[in-house]
């Protein structure tokens, strides 16, 4: 049993309905329970600006799941909610996006799973909400999510509710 963080990300059809949904699939995952939901969270586009914003959230899990598990959970949940991958595009606009951003302290570098997220510490939109309802949660190698929050750019993001 392990504990991870995800983040939440949508900016395509209706965002904030589509998050909103999402956090409640996540505790209908396969041996997973929602321990913590972040408030939702209006923030300009990273990366890619020339898109629209983004709706993010935060979510805690507590899983049975191994890490590698979790992450094809999420994107088959990411699939039934729309989303579909435009080949070689980065940062593009989505219908949905979970990412894993921690699980527990471990760290993992394998083909299409790195953990803790490459960039979860340079990201507002991630590390504010995450901040909500995992501050003491350590980013190996960054310290801790309070601290890495409260050192980014958080320019243009807003409380949604
Ligand atoms: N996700 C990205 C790229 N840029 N910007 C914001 N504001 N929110 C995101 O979730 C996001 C992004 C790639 O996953
Ligand atoms: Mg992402
Ligand atoms: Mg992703």
């Amino acid at each position: 049993m392990g504990t991870a963080c995800i983040g939440l990300g949508a900016n395509l059809g209706d965002a904030e309905g589509t998050v909103r949904a999402a956090l409640q699939a996540l505790d209908s995952l396969p041996r997973t329970r929602l321990v913590a939901a972040s408030r939702l969270y209006r923030t300009p586009a990273w990366g890619v600006e020339d898109q629209p914003p983004f709706v993010n959230a935060a979510a805690v899990v507590e899983t049975q799941l191994p890490a590698i598990e979790l992450l094809h959970a999420l994107l088959g949940a990411e699939q039934e909610f729309g989303r579909t991958r435009v080949p070689g595009e980065r940062w593009g606009p989505r219908t949905l996006d979970l990412d894993l951003l921690l699980y527990g302290q471990q760290v993992i570098d394998v083909p299409g799973l790195r953990v803790p997220h490459p960039y979860l510490h340079e990201r507002a939109f991630a590390l504010l909400p995450l901040a909500e309802i995992a501050p003491d949660a350590v980013i190996a190698g960054y310290g801790t999510v309070r601290d890495a929050a409260a050192a980014v750019e958080s320019c243009g993001i807003a409380v949604i509710g």
